[in-house]
């Protein structure tokens, strides 16, 4: 970026080259959605990033969900640091787990029991092999578009016409282990009913979605769709699996499962619930996970599972979503911005949809209406490219792909959508 002094971040992307894979330690941090290269980042505040050459910029990746409260929360580092003048981690049962349980079942009831994991992927591949463990079943079914973190059996993309047998969307994932992924469109009920009313319908362990999507950029559900899922698995003995990792206290104060009114079997989440720490969970039916290790036969574990600092900071964080007019606040603040931005696609005549709900959204270079992965395909990504870039030089921090979604923050504030609005009409232009 010509007008972007970065010299400090060149240097230390070489450096970072040599040590890890692309230079990261996520491949979607890399911007090879996006072309350049990456920023390194020396400190967040509120709503804004600050790189290692002193250029700051409004910040709506918020670490890719987790920063609803925007970056270094005060009383979200306080909680960190008085957990950790006691410790780090004792490996033994702490009274902040059971604290941060309760606000995670008071925000969403469904999980009457959870397990604590580190990740949003740790918590997808648990549920599933509880699904499996549970209904004694093995065929699992994902949509596609939808990402669920980097576990084998759904790093698997839609397979050859009709039987739609899942095909490893990555080396190293087992063929054998592919074809027990099933993967329907998103956002296509007829194909889910006939799907589960069809012979492998009862083999079927679970269907696990993103009940909105995020990992095409944001999608909406359409009417019907996630009650034909919720419908269809029931009937054919199948788990409903609502992958929330993203959507969880950010599309409404108690998920997707409250704004759109459904029954899941079990619920994954991540990002929000660690206020930025490494936090994931899965829970549901008590009769479900009454079947995990040790009360039943399912295993899962991890060394630092419901680790105190992580607690700490979760808490504080789901206090301050459990504040009247917290969510509604962020999500009010979303709506405005893009209301703004699409005013400024149709003063400059730019075809492009801005999906949003909650606080997440996501401009598209699409002239047609984005609702799934085909569609999603079809926008024009060299174009979100050159925006992207502009609005960087323009001191506003996107996604660095046009299938991510943005973020905000409860920092986000009057200002920073203003500058963000000023940086688009320029950006588009
Ligand atoms: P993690 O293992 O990254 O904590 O969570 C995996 C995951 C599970 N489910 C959903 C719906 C997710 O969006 C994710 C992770 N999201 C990506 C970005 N879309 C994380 C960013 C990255 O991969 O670096």
């Amino acid at each position: 970026m010509p007008s972007l002094k970065i010299e400090k971040s060149k240097r230390e992307f070489e450096r970072a080259k040599a040590l890890f894979p692309g230079g990261v330690n996520s491949p979607v941090r890399a911007f090879r959605g996006v072309g350049g290269e990456p920023l390194f980042i020396k400190k967040g505040e509120r709503a804004r990033l600050y790189d290692e050459d002193g250029n700051s910029y409004i910040d709506y990746v918020l670490s890719w969900g987790p920063l609803l409260a925007g970056h270094a929360h005060p009383k979200i580092l306080q909680a960190i640091q008085e957990a950790a003048a006691l410790g780090t981690s004792f490996g033994a049962p702490t009274v902040r787990e059971s604290a941060l349980a309760e606000k995670v079942r008071a925000l969403v009831p469904s999980m009457q029991k959870l397990r604590f994991v580190n990740s949003g992927t740790e918590a997808t591949q648990s549920a599933l092999r509880v699904a499996r463990g549970f209904t004694g079943r093995e065929r699992i079914v994902k949509f596609e578009g939808c990402f669920h973190g980097a576990t084998d059996p759904l790093l698997v993309r839609a397979g050859s016409g009709v039987e739609t047998l899942g095909l490893p969307d990555s080396p190293g994932v087992p063929k054998a282990l592919a074809a027990l992924t099933t993967v329907l469109p998103y956002n296509d009920a007829a194909a889910v009913s006939d799907f589960f009313r069809g012979p492998q319908g009862k083999e079927t362990a679970a269907a696990i979605v993103e009940p909105v999507v995020g990992n095409m950029g944001v999608l909406l559900p359409r009417p019907g769709f996630l009650e034909a899922l919720r419908e269809e698995t029931r009937r054919a003995g199948a788990l409903f699996i609502c992958d929330e990792v993203m959507t969880g206290f950010r599309v409404a104060r108690g998920g997707a499962q409250e704004r759109f009114g459904i029954d899941p079997d079990l619920t994954c989440l991540g990002k929000v619930i660690g206020g930025g720490l490494p936090v994931g969970a899965y829970g549901g039916r008590a009769d479900i996970m009454g079947q995990v290790a040790p009360d039943g036969p399912i295993y899962q574990a991890g060394t630092l599972s419901g680790n105190p600092l992580a607690m700490a900071a979760g808490i504080a964080m789901l206090d301050l979503v459990a504040q009247p007019g917290f969510t509604e606040g962020i999500e009010q603040r979303t709506e405005e911005l893009c209301a703004r931005l699409r005013d400024a696609l149709k003063r400059a005549g730019v075809a492009a949809q801005i999906n949003q709900i909650g606080s997440m959204w996501t401009c598209f270079f699409a002239g047609e209406d984005v609702y799934d992965y085909p569609t999603a395909k079809r926008a024009d990504v060299a174009r979100f490219a050159r925006v992207h870039r502009a609005m960087l030089e323009r001191g506003v921090y996107l996604p660095p792909s046009q299938f991510e979604s943005a973020f905000l923050s409860s920092a986000h504030g009057r200002e920073e959508i203003d500058a963000t609005v000023a940086a688009f009409a320029g950006a588009i232009s």
